[in-house]
This record gives C-alpha cells, sequence and structure tokens, in this order.
C-alpha cells in the first residue's frame, strides 16, 4: 500500500474532485484531479485520472498528468500589484483600476485611443476572447488588438479560408485518421505536442496506412513513418511542388473531382509544367527519388490525410506553403470524404476558439471581418453601437510591438500571453517593453513579461474558471469550474467587464456569468463563418462537445465538412501556383548553420507554467541545441557541454545534445526558457507578407563551445 493510501486510511481526510480539462494543448483532454487533505498533514496531496471523451478517448499526457501543479503552488499572483521603485508591492482591485483609468485616460487625452494596445491569447476561454475584443472596439475604442496565435495559427488560418473557404484546423473528425491509407505528418510533431492522438495514427497504421513525415530532424513522430523527407528548413513549399509535379506526370490527379469541385487547374499545371524536379531536389535537400517515391504513395492510395503545423507554417512563405498542401489534396480528390482531409494541427488549448471571435486585429466574432461593411453592421447592430463607432483593422502582434518600440503606441495590456519570450527578435522586444509608459499584464504566474510590467491583475487558472474552449477538431467544449480562484484572483472578463464600467462602458459588458457571454456570442456570431447559435451550454453539458458551424439548437453540428461543396464562390476549392521560396535569411560563411526551433514533450510554449509544475521542470532542467554529431565534430561541440549560438540578432547559451538523425546544416533548440536560453533572441522578424507569421523556423546561426570568462 502507497503511504498516501495509508494515510488515508488511517487519518480522518477530505476529498475534492474536480472535473475538469488540460489548460495545455489543443486536444483538450478531460481529466478528474483530486484533492486529498488529511487531517494533520501540512499539505494536500493529488491524484489525477483521465476521463474517457471523444479526442483524447481516457488517455492523459505528461503535461495534463501534472497540470495541476502549476496552478495550486505557492507560486501564484494573488493580488494587484504595482511596480514600485523596482519592486512589486500589493494594492487592492479599486486601486489598481482606478491607476488604469487613470493611465488610460491620459494616454488617450495626449495621443488618442490607438496610443493603446491589447495582446491575447489562445488561452483564454471563447467567452474572455470575446469579451477582450469587444472591450477594445467598445470600451477603449483602439484599433490596436492582437494576440499570440498570429505565432501559432495564422498561416494555416488564412491559407484554409482562401482555399477552402473556411478556417477550421481539421476538415474531418479524429476518427477519420484511421481509414487513411496514405497520411502525411508535415512540420508536425504529435508525439510530442499532442501525444494522446498518437495512437490514431497507430491504429491508421495497423489498418495498412502509410505513413509519409516531413521533418529536417528526427522525432518521436518521423518514427512512426514509413518514409520520412528531411527537408531543408523552409523549403517545404517547393518540395511539395514536385509531389505535385509527379502526381501531373504519372497522372495521379483525380480529374473529376477537380474538374467539378476546383478552380485553377490551368494555372497550377502550366506552373508545375514549368519547375524541375533536378532543381528542386537540389533546393530541398530531398531525392528525386524520394519526392517520386512519397508522390506515388499519397497519389496512388483510396484515401489519405495531410497534417501540417508550425514546421511548416512559422515560415515567411507559411501561407502559401499551407495552400501548397492543401493543392496536394485537392489535386487528388482527398478532401471532403471518409478518410479523407486536410488538417492544420491547432496548437493552442484555445487555439481553435481563440481565433474565431475576435481577439484579431481584422476580426470580430464568428470569424466576420472588421473592414467588411456588412459584418461592421452586423456586430455592431448586436452590440447596440453605431458602426461607425467601430475602429478598422489594427496590425498584427509583433508589427504591434514594433509600433510600441517607435512609440506609437505607449501602453498595453497582455492578457494570457508572454510577448518577451514569444515573438521573434526578442531582443528588440524587450527593448520596446521597456519603452512603454504604462504596461499591464493578466495572468495567474510571474512570467518574463510580467516583470516587466507596471502592474499585474492576479488572472483565475483553468481550474477556477469556467467557459468554453475550442479543440483541434472544431469541437466546442464547456470547462466549468472546479475549485475557488485563489487568493484575489478574478476570471479574465470579469476584470475587463469591471474595467469597462469604469471607463463609463458599463451598459455593454453588463455580463454575470460566462454563460451570459456566451449567449451574446453565440448571437454575435449567428450567420458568420464560425457559426455558434446553435450550441448552448446546456447542450455541451449533455453532449460531449459540439462542432462549429452549428447555425441552430437542433443542428448536430457538422463533423465532416466540404462533403458536397466548399465555401466559395460555385461551391468551388481554389487551387494555386505557388512558387519555389528560399527563406529570408540564408546561411553564409560567418553564419553557415540553419536553426529551426520548436517544442519537446514536456513544457509548454515560453515554459511559465511547465517550468513551475516540479514534476516537469524536474526532467528537463534547461534548454539544449540538437546537433548532428558530425557537425558537433565540425565545431568542437562535445555532448553535454554548453554551447554558445549566435545569430545577427543575438546570442543564447545552451546544452549541447547529438542527434545524428538531425540534417547535417541544421541546428534545433526548443522555445520553453527565457534569458541566457531565449531562443527567440536570435531569429529572425521577417514576416510572411499574407498573415504576418514570423519565421520561426529559420534562421542562419553559427556555434561555438561556450567557454567561461571566468577560467
Ligand atoms: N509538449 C508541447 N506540446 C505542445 C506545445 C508545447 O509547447 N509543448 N505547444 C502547443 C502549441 S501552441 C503548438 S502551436 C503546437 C505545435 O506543434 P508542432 O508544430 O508539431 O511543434 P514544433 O515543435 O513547433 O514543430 C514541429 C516540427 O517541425 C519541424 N520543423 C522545423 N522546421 C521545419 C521545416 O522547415 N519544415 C518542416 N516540414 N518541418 C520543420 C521541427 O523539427 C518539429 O519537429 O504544439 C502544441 N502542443
Ligand atoms: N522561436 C519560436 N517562437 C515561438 C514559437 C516557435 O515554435 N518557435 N511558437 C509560437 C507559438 S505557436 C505560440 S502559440 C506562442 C505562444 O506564446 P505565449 O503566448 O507567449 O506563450 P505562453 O507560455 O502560453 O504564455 C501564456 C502566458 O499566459 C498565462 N496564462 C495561461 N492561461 C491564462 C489565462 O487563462 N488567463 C491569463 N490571464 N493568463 C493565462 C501563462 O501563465 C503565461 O504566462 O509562441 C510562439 N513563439
Ligand atoms: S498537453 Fe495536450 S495531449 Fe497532453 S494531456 Fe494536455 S491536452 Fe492532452
Ligand atoms: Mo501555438
Amino acid at each position: 500500500m502507497s503511504r498516501l493510501m495509508e494515510q488515508l486510511r488511517s487519518e480522518p481526510a477530505s476529498e475534492l474532485v474536480m472535473d475538469t480539462q488540460c489548460p495545455f494543448c489543443s486536444v483538450q483532454c478531460k481529466m478528474q484531479i483530486i484533492e486529498h487533505k488529511v487531517d494533520g498533514a501540512q499539505s494536500p496531496t493529488y491524484s489525477v485520472i483521465p476521463k474517457p471523451n471523444l479526442a483524447s478517448e481516457g488517455r492523459l499526457c505528461i503535461k495534463g498528468m501534472n497540470a495541476y501543479q502549476h496552478v495550486l503552488t505557492g507560486e501564484r499572483i494573488l493580488h494587484p500589484m504595482l511596480k514600485k521603485d523596482g519592486t512589486f508591492v500589493r494594492i487592492s482591485w479599486e486601486e489598481a483600476y482606478e491607476l488604469i483609468i487613470h493611465k488610460f485616460n491620459d494616454i488617450r487625452s495626449q495621443y488618442g485611443s490607438d496610443a493603446i494596445a491589447l495582446y491575447g491569447g489562445g488561452s483564454l476561454t471563447n467567452e474572455s476572447a470575446y469579451v477582450l475584443g469587444k472591450f477594445a472596439r467598445v470600451a477603449l475604442r483602439t484599433k490596436y488588438i492582437d494576440y499570440n496565435g498570429r505565432f501559432c495559427m495564422s498561416a494555416a488560418a488564412s491559407a484554409g479560408v482562401k482555399a477552402l473557404g473556411i478556417d477550421r484546423g481539421l476538415t474531418n473528425q479524429l476518427s477519420d485518421i484511421e481509414q487513411a491509407r496514405c497520411i502525411v505528418l508535415a512540420g508536425t510533431n504529435i508525439a510530442e505536442c499532442q501525444p494522446t492522438l498518437m495512437p490514431y495514427f497507430t491504429r491508421a497504421k495497423e489498418n495498412g496506412a502509410y505513413i509519409i513525415a516531413i521533418d529536417p530532424r528526427e522525432t518521436g513522430t518521423t518514427r512512426i513513418a514509413d518514409l520520412h523527407l528531411r527537408v531543408k528548413p523552409g523549403m517545404d513549399a517547393t518540395l511539395v511542388n514536385g509531389l505535385l509535379k509527379v502526381l501531373l506526370e504519372e497522372d495521379l490527379v483525380d480529374r473529376d473531382f477537380v474538374q467539378q469541385r476546383t478552380k485553377g487547374f490551368a494555372e497550377l499545371k502550366s506552373h508545375l509544367e514549368g519547375l524541375d524536379l533536378t532543381e528542386i531536389a537540389e533546393l530541398t535537400g530531398v531525392s528525386a527519388e524520394t519526392i517520386r517515391q512519397a508522390a506515388a504513395a499519397y497519389g496512388k492510395a483510396p484515401t489519405g490525410m495531410v497534417f501540417t503545423a508550425r514546421g511548416v507554417e512559422q515560415q515567411t512563405d507559411g501561407h502559401m506553403s499551407v495552400r501548397n498542401f492543401i493543392n496536394l489534396a485537392l489535386l487528388t480528390g482527398k478532401i471532403g470524404r471518409p478518410g479523407c482531409g486536410y488538417g492544420a494541427v491547432t496548437g493552442q488549448g484555445n487555439g481553435q476558439g481563440g481565433r474565431e471571435h475576435g481577439q484579431k486585429a481584422d476580426q470580430l466574432p464568428g470569424y466576420r471581418l472588421i473592414e467588411n461593411p456588412e459584418d461592421r453592421a452586423y456586430v455592431a447592430g448586436v452590440w447596440g453601437i453605431d458602426p461607425d463607432e467601430l475602429p478598422g483593422k489594427g496590425v498584427s502582434a509583433y508589427e504591434m510591438l514594433v509600433k510600441v518600440h517607435e512609440q506609437e503606441i505607449r501602453s498595453l495590456f497582455v492578457m494570457a500571453s508572454n510577448p518577451l519570450i514569444s515573438n521573434p527578435n526578442a531582443n528588440l522586444v524587450q527593448e520596446a517593453l521597456e519603452k512603454l509608459e504604462f504596461l499591464v499584464v493578466a495572468d495567474f504566474l510571474m512570467s518574463e513579461t510580467a516583470q516587466l510590467a507596471d502592474l499585474i491583475l492576479p488572472a483565475s487558472a483553468y481550474l477556477e474558471n469556467t467557459g468554453t474552449l475550442t479543440n483541434l477538431e472544431g469541437r466546442v467544449l464547456l470547462r466549468e469550474a472546479a475549485r475557488p480562484a485563489a487568493g484575489e484572483a478574478k476570471p479574465d472578463w470579469e476584470i475587463l467587464c469591471e474595467l469597462a464600467d469604469r471607463l463609463g462602458r458599463g451598459a455593454y459588458f453588463a455580463f454575470s456569468s460566462a454563460e451570459d457571454i456566451f449567449n451574446e456570442l453565440r448571437l454575435a456570431s449567428r450567420g458568420g463563418v464560425a457559426d455558434y447559435y446553435g450550441i448552448t451550454y446546456e447542450r455541451l453539458r449533455k453532449e460531449e462537445g459540439v462542432y462549429w458551424p452549428c447555425p441552430e439548437p437542433d443542428h448536430p453540428g457538422q463533423k465532416r465538412l466540404f462533403e458536397t461543396s466548399f465555401p466559395l464562390p460555385e461551391g468551388k476549392a481554389l487551387l494555386t501556383p505557388v512558387d519555389n521560396h528560399l527563406p529570408k535569411e540564408q546561411a553564409s560563411p560567418e553564419y553557415p548553420l540553419y536553426l529551426t526551433t520548436g517544442r519537446i514533450l514536456t513544457h509548454y510554449l515560453t515554459g511559465v507554467q511547465t517550468r513551475k509544475s516540479h514534476s516537469l521542470a524536474a526532467r528537463d532542467v534547461e534548454s539544449f541545441v540538437e546537433v548532428h554529431p558530425k557537425t558537433a565534430k565540425k565545431y568542437r561541440l562535445d555532448e553535454e557541454a554548453l554551447v554558445k549560438l549566435e545569430s545577427r540578432r543575438g546570442v543564447v547559451y545552451v546544452r549541447c545534445r547529438y542527434n545524428a538523425d538531425i540534417r547535417e546544416d541544421t541546428v534545433f533548440v526548443p522555445m520553453h526558457w527565457g534569458d541566457t536560453q531565449n531562443v527567440n533572441k536570435l531569429t529572425l522578424d521577417a514576416l510572411d507578407p499574407t498573415c504576418k507569421m514570423p519565421g520561426f523556423k529559420v534562421c542562419a546561426v553559427n556555434v561555438s563551445p561556450f567557454v567561461s570568462e571566468f577560467y
């Protein structure tokens, strides 16, 4: 019998059972956390039980198993804190609100409404994201609002909208994966980033699926592949041109589908005919033979699915790269039927819902557009304001920080993000944040950005906060509060409503619960692309989530999209020629290697949460660089020794790890650490012209052994 069980049996105990959902990735696994309090024991103990549900089927990964730790540690932000002479002192909520109103009014009267900007996040519930968007437009009337999902889903989102008419991460249910006979996993590391989904792929394999992985390095995901295309970082669009060319040459095009359901074939065909496979092989580092093998496997399979994630999307041609992967699905007619589809594997817990309800610079709720007169009129009607009162569109997240640097923006309100670590070119971002006249951060933990703030507001954490989140399938799930908020923390939406009230706009924010907000969101999204009108809390309590679009309360929600048509003119999807594209920064004698960045299993994003979880922190205490042993030898890098990595923009110091299966011209560093291990000190701030996604996945660096100055 375990010590805990012994204790439980012998001493009077109480239990708090918390039904919840993991706060981390887009799968949104359901779980139960039980707090055991034993009389006489110093602190409670916890057990975690995975709960069956449609996506995770009752699995949890190591992050979910330990997700109670960071919320229940002693390191929470428990009350508003004001920076005075460099240190934070506790103040009351009323003092905090008074200060914000005073500062905001001052800044607005001096520089105008657009001198205040809001910066949101994909961890926020749909309700809080909705209120944040409304707060920007109705309470502050600033055009400057954007969110961390810009770095996450913007390339896939803009490509999905253009090519397919809708951006819903997966075009079908997860259960379709098992029916696919060929699966392309491009720049996605599901084994570490959505681990509980792996069994869908292993079951597909057992059913005979051929798996093709595209990644410059070996990962837990590429290891399940039958064929691994070790592409040069940033060269996916070009690689797909090779695949498409072979499909044409080998007559593996689904002519009926292309003719009846798509537009643009002639242009795509003539573009591909002008390309040379040998050149493509050279540019991508993948042999023509391998490209042929991959194209034939996908083209000949009766069913197939294509998945992309940030490896493909976080590029300066991320939008067009995704368009090319969609070309692949369309050209072969592998979309809109069982076992077929395209999926952008969404990242954050509410990465999907977070991009639908108005925290994006150009967006209004329901995926409506702020520059479209009809959309403006509709949403203004729901909000009870004149459409002319709505500001126009602002700029993307990083561009906002550049405006902070240029002092066009004087105050920033950050809610659920850690921009100092997650933006590219972090040294410039730090300079920008330090120039702000007033930085407010709402968080429940002390992030690196919060440390720079003038004022920190304590937000409630997932266990304490009711709201809906939309998972990677486009399924809306209700997560109910399972315990009271710690200290004086409040839900994000409540903070915003109380502030709106003090700004004299309370009438537009008279919400008394998350459900109240959801009911307005339902109306605001009604008839939009992401239509939530038919979804209610009552339904969500009874059903295991509801897929959008769901236009009426008796509508079942749409599980598979595009079965008969695409929501585009004539109901047809759009094929598009995509140019071969080189990353913005090329290797040079001074910076001879390509750096790519990403994730590991144990940590989440900028690590603020997982670094405070003792079990997770203990597994990976610091950052590292993955290097091919031959490259390591060339640059005299010993395994486990510290390495200095340098780009044109900055320097970081990380531990050396050998990986015999990474490209020799490429090194990989995860993004989960700050300070001298913040990999974004190295990354390039060039943005994709369409969606403004930064090219996080490629920049040029040099590496050398770190020799301490103290030796
Ligand atoms: N453990 C963990 N899970 C997470 C997260 C986390 O931080 N930690 N974050 C969540 C979020 S917000 C997101 S967005 C997702 C991200 O999920 P993923 O996109 O799957 O994760 P990444 O590690 O960023 O990148 C995926 C792979 O792209 C590869 N790659 C790098 N450059 C290129 C390239 O040029 N081409 C191709 N084809 N591949 C390339 C990398 O080697 C990496 O293996 O994960 C979610 N889940
Ligand atoms: N080099 C490089 N950079 C990257 C990426 C990459 O692959 N490479 N990936 C990019 C991607 S995909 C993403 S999504 C971004 C993520 O970038 P960030 O948004 O900066 O990352 P997080 O660590 O999730 O930061 C969230 C913060 O909000 C807090 N928080 C969590 N939930 C809530 C909540 O409900 N309310 C409030 N008020 N606070 C909350 C957390 O404690 C944390 O401090 O990073 C991007 N940056
Ligand atoms: S991190 Fe993702 S896969 Fe792991 S338990 Fe949480 S939601 Fe599930
Ligand atoms: Mo993300």
